[in-house]
C-alpha cells in the first residue's frame, strides 16, 4: 500500500527546513476515538504522521532531530507499539521495533512506551520543537513537564529548547504544495468518486431512501479499492439539501424533488470531495432547471478563473458574482447586482465559501492569508470549487414555486503553471449530462 520512498521523501524535504531553524520535530498520529463504552472508532492516522511516516498503526509517534556537532546526518525515530503475540491476536497484526527501520526506512525504531522517558534526553540542546498541541490535553501536558525538566537540567550543560513551534510554517506549508505522486492518489480517488456518483444517479427513483444511495457510495468507493469516504457522505433529498452538513442520510426520495450528494472517495488517505445535485427521478423540473443553471454557470466560470496569481478569494468573488447576477435574472433577488453584493443580500440563498485546499484532509491545511491578504494561487495547489444556492423551504420573500431547493456543484481542481486542471472531469454535471446518466445513459464526449 503506502511508497516508502514517498514519505523518506516528505521527511527529507521537512529536516531541510528544520535544520534552518535548529528546530526537532515532533509528530504524533491521531488517538483512538471511543464510540461508545468500549467500541472504538475505526482509527484514521493523523495526517502529518501519516505523510511523514505512511505509517498507519495507532499509538505511533516520530522524531526527527536535525544534524547537531559531532552528528554525520539527521535521526529519524519512530515510536510504535512493539510486537506482542497475546495482543495481536485480540487487536490486529503489529510491524513492530525489529521490522520497522527497513519497512519504513527510519534510522530507529522504539517501543513506544518509551518515548516520554527517552525525550528529556532527546532534546536537550534542540533550540527549537516543532509540534502540534492543542489536539490531546495529556499529550501537551506531558510535554510540557518534558520541557520543564530540561529547564531543571539547564543548571548543568544542558541548554532546553527556548521556543514551541506550530507546524503550520512546515508541514502544512509543504502540504499545500501537491507532488506528483500525490496528484497520482488525489487523481486516483477522484476517479472512483466518479463511478460512485453516476451509480447514484443510475440507481435514483421516487420511493428509495437516502440510506440507499449513501450505502451505495460506501460500496463503490470500497470496491474499487478506496479507504473508503473522505468524510461523513451528504445525501440530502427535496429541502435537506438547504441544511448544509446534512449527514441524517435517513429519509425518502420524492418524485419531483433533487437529490444533493456531497461524497469523496479517499485514496492512500487523500481525499477527494464532490457534489452533485441531480432529479430524484431523473427529469430536472423548470425551476430546477433555471437555478441549476446559474450554479453550474458560477462554478464553470470560478473554475476558468483558476490559474496562479489570482487570489484564492477572487475565486470566491468571482463565483459570487455569477451567482448573485442569475438570482436576479431569476427574480430571487430584487436590485443591482453591485448593491447586492455589497450589503450580502445574497446570504439568504449562499452562505458558504466556495472553496478550501484539499489534500491529506478534506479540508487541508495551508494557510489561506499572506501578509494581510489573501493569498495568491500557484501550481501544485489544489482547491475546490462548490458554488450553490439554497431556498430554504419557508422563504416567504419567493414564489413558493421556488422553496426548498438546494443545489452544489462542486469539483477539485488542481492549479497547473498554464491555468488549472479539473481533477474530477467526466462527473456528469450538465443538465444534459446529468440527466442522461440518471437515463443510464452516458453521453457521447460527456466531461
Ligand atoms: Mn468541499
Amino acid at each position: 500500500m503506502s511508497d516508502p520512498a514517498f514519505h523518506e521523501q516528505n521527511r527529507e524535504r521537512l529536516v531541510r527546513l528544520l535544520r534552518d531553524r535548529r528546530a526537532a520535530g515532533l509528530f504524533f498520529t491521531s488517538a483512538h476515538k471511543v464510540r461508545n463504552h468500549d467500541c472504538e472508532y475505526r482509527f484514521r492516522p493523523e495526517s502529518d504522521f501519516w505523510w511523514l511516516t505512511g505509517f498507519a498503526e495507532p499509538e505511533s509517534a516520530l522524531l526527527l532531530l536535525p544534524t547537531l556537532e559531532g552528528q554525520a546526518r539527521p535521526r529519524q525515530i519512530l515510536y510504535l507499539r512493539d510486537r506482542d503475540r497475546e495482543r495481536e491476536i485480540w487487536t490486529g497484526r503489529r510491524l513492530g521495533v525489529t521490522a520497522a527501520p527497513s519497512a519504513l526506512r527510519v534510522d530507529e525504531a522504539r517501543p513506544i512506551e518509551r518515548l516520554w522517558d527517552d525525550l528529556p534526553t532527546l532534546l536537550k540542546n534542540q533550540e527549537r520543537i516543532v509540534t502540534r498541541t492543542g489536539l490531546e490535553p495529556e499529550r501537551d501536558r506531558q510535554l510540557l513537564e518534558t520541557l520543564t525538566k530540561l529547564r531543571w537540567a539547564a543548571r548543568g550543560m544542558v541548554v532546553p529548547p527556548l521556543e514551541l513551534l506550530d507546524v503550520a510554517p512546515f508541514t502544512h506549508e509543504l502540504r499545500l504544495f501537491k507532488t506528483e505522486r500525490e496528484l497520482e492518489h488525489m487523481r486516483r480517488a477522484a476517479g472512483i468518486s466518479r463511478a460512485a456518483h453516476s451509480a447514484a444517479m443510475r440507481a435514483s427513483k421516487p420511493g428509495l431512501n437516502e440510506c440507499e444511495l449513501d450505502a451505495l457510495l460506501e460500496h463503490e468507493f470500497r470496491r474499487r479499492g478506496s479507504t473508503g469516504a473522505a468524510y461523513t457522505n451528504i445525501v440530502a433529498g427535496g429541502a435537506n439539501a438547504c441544511i448544509l452538513h446534512y449527514v441524517e442520510n435517513d429519509q425518502p426520495l420524492r418524485d419531483g424533488e433533487l437529490v444533493l450528494i456531497d461524497a469523496g472517495a479517499e485514496w492512500e488517505y487523500y481525499a477527494s470531495d464532490v457534489t452533485r445535485t441531480f432529479p430524484v427521478n431523473g427529469r430536472f423540473s423548470a425551476e430546477q432547471k433555471a437555478l441549476y443553471e446559474v450554479v453550474l454557470q458560477a462554478q464553470l466560470t470560478a473554475i476558468a478563473h483558476v490559474r496562479p496569481g489570482v487570489s484564492f478569494v477572487s475565486v470566491h468573488e468571482v463565483a459570487l458574482r455569477a451567482l448573485v447576477e442569475g438570482f436576479v435574472r431569476l427574480g430571487l433577488l430584487v436590485g443591482k447586482a453591485e448593491e447586492l453584493l455589497a450589503n450580502e443580500g445574497y446570504r439568504r440563498f449562499y452562505m458558504h465559501r466556495t472553496s478550501h485546499w484539499l489534500g491529506l484532509d478534506v479540508h487541508d491545511c495551508g494557510a489561506y492569508v499572506r501578509d494581510g491578504a489573501s493569498r495568491l494561487l500557484e501550481p501544485g495547489m489544489v482547491l475546490t470549487v462548490e458554488p450553490g444556492c439554497y431556498v430554504a423551504p419557508d422563504d416567504e420573500s419567493v414564489p413558493s414555486r421556488w422553496r426548498g431547493i438546494g443545489i452544489r456543484i462542486e469539483d477539485d481542481v488542481l492549479v497547473t503553471p498554464a491555468g488549472h486542471e479539473v481533477l474530477t472531469a467526466g462527473i456528469p454535471k450538465t443538465v444534459e449530462e446529468v440527466e442522461a446518466a440518471c437515463a443510464g445513459r452516458t453521453l457521447a464526449g460527456a466531461t
